[in-house]
């Protein structure tokens, strides 16, 4: 996919200078990410290869996922059914969870200095906790509603359903920037649970077998992979049960993804 990629890509490039003939300012290595997208830019499709098969509790109606110090980080939705959870990432084994009470529907979650921030979908409330003993040591308010959640280290990354990200200090919870994500011209909405991947925003997309790789500069989509038939449609029932679920190992440079009530999870690697 990769290889059939490329020379299309430098192909339309070499177009797009050409009609220009004001010159190109496109790095040698294709990199647009801090220039505008030209309207025909064409944005690389990635394929995948599964490293590892794990276990997954086909009941976690997944919304959030990390992965930190070996152990997954996991967030479920559903009102009476949202908890927040320690996995053992080789058995799926629970190994800790607190359940967040009716009425709430917990969402994405983030791991930033020592504590876990959970968002929930409609209440406009979200959770802290202390990463190690879960406990619960505060909550914070937003506007409009909770989807995923990352953080790039410093502030806390929120996608609410549509095609805005917004990136909120954790101290004071104010809304430090917003990107719109855009693939060329045309916005993505319906952004799910994100993840941080290497200076780049990793996205679901609601019922979407692809992940946006976006540049959280301005908002660029940079790439896609396409996920497609990565789990048997078999094994699925509900047809609510969607790729939802980010983790990035950055220790190990190890990415995971699974879905809402997925009896499995996936490491993947990317073909480029
Ligand atoms: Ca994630």
């Amino acid at each position: 996919m990769s290889l059939a990629g490329k020379p299309l890509t430098i192909t339309v490039t070499l177009l797009l200078c050409l009609v220009s003939l004001g010159g190109c300012h496109t790095p040698a290595n294709g990199d647009r990410s801090t220039s505008e997208p030209a309207a025909n830019a064409v944005v690389p499709r990635y394929g995948y290869q599964i490293v590892n098969i794990w276990p997954h509790d086909s009941n976690a109606f997944t919304q959030g996922l990390i992965l930190a110090d070996g152990k997954l980080l996991e967030s479920t939705g559903e009102v009476g059914r949202s908890s927040l959870r320690s996995v053992d990432l080789q058995t799926g084994r629970v190994l800790k969870k607190v359940d967040v009470p009716e009425p709430y529907f917990a969402e994405g979650i983030a791991l930033l200095n020592g504590k876990i921030y959970q968002l929930t979908w409609q209440q406009h409330v979200g959770f802290i906790y202390d990463a190690q003993s879960f406990d619960r040591v505060g909550q914070f308010n937003y506007a409009g509603e909770g989807w995923g959640l990352t953080t790039d280290g410093k502030s806390l990354i929120l996608s609410d359903g549509s095609n805005r990200i917004r990136f909120i200090d954790p101290t004071d919870f104010r809304v430090t920037k917003t990107i719109t994500v855009l693939d060329g011209q045309t916005p993505i909405d319906q952004l799910n649970e994100l993840e941080y991947v290497q200076g780049s925003i990793y996205a679901n997309v609601w019922h979407d077998d692809r992940i946006a790789i976006i540049d959280p500069q301005n908002g660029h989509v940079t790439a896609w992979i396409n996920l497609a038939g990565l789990i048997p449609q078999g094994e699925l029932q509900d047809p609510e049960a969607v790729l939802n679920g980010i983790a990035y190992d950055q220790v190990n440079d190890k990415l995971y993804v699974t879905g809402k009530l997925w009896p499995r999870l996936f490491e993947i690697k990317i073909k480029r």
